[in-house]
């Protein structure tokens, strides 16, 4: 029987690859997609004036003959069609005009001017119009005061509550400027599994520090809430919601953070989920909870963006449980409240299908909350691209109102009018050199602002930019780097979970397989997912499983039903079907699943080769720490093939067909493999199993 060795040879080869250097800021990734402009550290403005920001970006780094006016109409000439942060760029032959109705309108519109530059994509004449998608475009951090970050992989957080509000890091505002440059204007600080002391006086006035330093950026900040805030912060020995004094407590609350900071953003909150306190605690309901703080910072123009990320171990299916809960309540919530929905019915899987929520509340606004750090997805050791994903679930149909209710155009208030519009996504941002902690997990920052911006924008074009604003333009480099990161989502589900299996993780730190794990709530458990059994594998969802189809709307809940016309990229998600049922490849199930496998395992393995074939392009120091990871990457693939069908073969009792690799250690093995890492790490390299590629 093999043994599992452990590696430190990609530790050592990442500083081989940097020749032991210190690497440039250039290098070291720290000036993320602005990597052509500086060749040490970004230029900020001495003047901290919205206006002067975007004057001090004209200066430094436009290159064009062409000079470049701002015109902001400040309110005397307002151009309807532009809105609050809208612009529009006038091409002329010497003279290029950024006009807005306010200064941060003006901001963005230099930063696209910027960015067209770098892309290769200026016109000669004609005039750009934008308009962003979403009112509120928000980073959800999931920072605690002690500088963990819940599934943050890419060191501490970027807070330093300790330091503040005396001293203040270069970082936060390089971290605003790049938030501006992909038009985010919202950001909620802290986790939503929230600890009280974010709402004391001491902290709120480290918050106003940060809320200064953002504000010209156009970026404000919002708080995650703890719902039990009055019992622990006052004398008060309840929080119902319903009770005049818990409301009073919140209402002098809110006056005392809008006294220090004007332009609060409002709160995020998690309340009764996973053991968060909520007005459920109180027999009352998500909206008495919502409303009572809705209340509280309406007077200062404040929202209340409430999670609908709901879920008991009692419940038969976990994916039927926020529509459960959120239905009854449609019409109740106050209207600077938003429902704030996970992209699927479960929890950031590598593919679920849309959250059924989004098709199902008529009189109240939803939002989308999507995840940027990879939880689920090698955490910043693997490189994926998530905008695929996220763009899959934007274009999904709800057919709510009939065909074209898509989860974007409903929450861009398109189908229902909206008061207030949104969509939220979960950082991968901590306190790392280069931000993200894997150097290409970056564009997935980049993309969730540019897709908050715009939801039109294809995978493709956003990756572009953000390829030749932080590498090159060189074709030799941008075409096989941008084959590579558009396939890197599908390859990701492939080589984990494909064809709807879903949770087969380890729950140490949701990295690696652990499909045989138990624990004491069954929704813990990934058996309680993928159901594997010698009759088959999959969670029957059907009308005659869970039910959960029914929550779509029709014609999905009939196709979803149905497994002849079920898409077999979810099928094990929808249905529980024999080994060998016929897939319509011809094959059994199981043999697909085993190629579905090798083909991740492959692509995983391709991605190595062809970052080494663009090696002439990138920085050694760079060069080195993905070529590093990605080799860890395709090693992941496989121990998660590995695990999953050997642990799958014991009911199925089929073989891995011949053509496909064998694996490289017995289910045994695997199994006593455990990694020891709390929700706040992502595991080192050499303390992974070691695997042949
Ligand atoms: O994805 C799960 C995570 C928890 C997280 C929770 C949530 C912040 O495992 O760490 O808690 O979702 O979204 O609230």
């Amino acid at each position: 029987m093999k043994k599992i060795k452990w590696i430190a040879a990609a530790v050592l080869l990442c500083c081989a690859a940097c020749g032991g250097k210190t690497p440039l800021a250039t290098e070291n990734g720290h000036n993320l997609w602005f990597h052509s402009q500086v060749a040490d550290k970004p230029v900020l403005a001495s003047e901290k004036t919205t206006i002067s920001i975007a004057q001090n970006e004209i200066n430094q780094y436009w290159k064009g003959k062409s000079a470049v006016k701002l015109t902001a109409f400040n309110g005397n000439q307002v151009d309807s069609k532009l809105g609050d942060e809208g612009y529009s760029i006038e091409f002329g032959k010497n003279q290029i005009e950024i006009k807005a109705n306010s200064q941060v309108g003006l901001l963005y519109g230099t930063f696209d001017l910027i960015r067209r530059q770098q892309t290769g994509n200026l016109f000669s004449e004609g005039t750009v119009t934008e308009v962003p998608a979403y009112q509120y475009r928000v980073l959800n951090h999931w920072d605690n005061p002690n500088l963990t970050v819940e599934r943050g992989f890419a060191g501490k957080s970027l807070w330093k509550w300790k330091e503040l509000p005396e001293k203040i890091r270069p970082e936060y505002e390089e971290y605003a400027r790049a938030n501006a440059s992909i038009g985010i204007n919202y950001t909620v600080l802290n986790n939503v599994n929230a600890d009280p002391c974010m709402l004391t006086a001491e902290y709120l006035q480290k918050v106003k520090v940060l809320a200064d330093i953002f504000r010209p950026y156009g970026l404000k900040v919002c708080l995650s809430l703890n719902f039990a805030a009055p019992k622990h912060l006052s004398d008060l020995k309840t929080s119902d919601p319903l009770d005049p004094a818990v409301a009073q407590w919140w209402k002098d609350k809110a006056a005392e953070i809008y006294s220090i900071i004007p332009d609060f953003g409002g709160f995020c909150v998690k309340a009764n989920s996973e053991g968060q306190s909520g007005p459920q605690d109180y027999g009352r309901t998500h909206a008495d909870g919502a409303n009572m703080i809705a209340d509280a910072i309406k007077p200062f123009g404040g929202i209340v963006m409430w999670r609908a990320f709901v879920y008991a171990p009692t419940s038969p299916d976990r994916a039927k449980q926020a529509v459960e809960e959120f239905l009854p309540l449609d019409g109740e919530f106050h209207d600077n409240v938003i429902i704030q929905i996970k992209n699927g019915p479960v929890d950031f899987q590598p593919r679920e299908p849309f959250s059924p929520l989004f098709g199902k509340l008529e009189k109240t606004q939803v939002m989308a909350e999507m995840q940027i750090t990879q939880e689920y997805m090698g955490h910043s050791n693997h490189m994926v691209y998530l905008h695929p994903m996220w763009k899959e679930c934007l274009d999904s149909d709800t057919y709510e109102k009939g065909k074209g209710s898509t989860v974007a155009a409903i929450t861009e208030g398109k189908v229902m009018p909206y008061k207030y519009t949104a969509i939220a996504g979960v950082t991968n941002i901590g306190d790392s050199i280069n931000w993200c902690g894997h150097q290409l997990a970056q564009a997935n920052w980049y993309a969730f602002g540019r897709m908050a911006w715009n939801t039109d924008l294809s995978s493709e074009q956003i990756l572009d930019e953000w390829i030749k604003q932080t590498f090159t333009s060189e074709k030799g480099f941008v075409e096989p780097v941008s084959k590579m990161m558009m396939a890197s989502h599908e390859a990701a589900v492939k080589y984990e979970m494909p064809m709807g299996i879903h949770h087969a993780f380890a729950g140490a730190g949701h990295y690696g397989p652990g499909p045989w794990e138990t624990s004491s709530r069954p929704d813990w458990s990934p058996m309680y997912y993928h159901k594997a059994a010698k009759d088959g594998i999959g969670f029957d969802r059907t009308m005659n499983g869970s039910q959960a189809v029914e929550q779509y709307n029709e014609p999905l809940k009939s196709m979803y039903n149905n497994v002849e016309t079920c898409p077999e990229n979810l099928i094990l998600w929808f249905h529980h079907l024999p080994w060998d049922y016929k897939m319509k490849s011809g094959r059994t199930l199981w043999d697909e699943l085993c190629y579905t496998f090798q083909e991740g395992i492959d692509e995983a393995r391709g991605f190595m080769d062809t970052w080494k074939s663009v090696e002439k392009y990138v920085d050694a120091y760079r060069f080195g720490q993905v070529a590093v990871k990605l080799e860890r990457q395709a090693k992941d693939a496989i121990w998660w093939r590995d695990a999953l069908m050997l642990y799958f073969q014991q009911y199925s009792e089929m073989p891995i067909p011949a053509d496909c690799t064998q694996p490289q250690h017995t289910l045994d093995e695997l199994r006593r493999f455990r990694l020891r890492i709390s929700n706040y790490e992502t595991p080192a390299l050499d303390a992974l199993p070691e695997y042949q590629l």
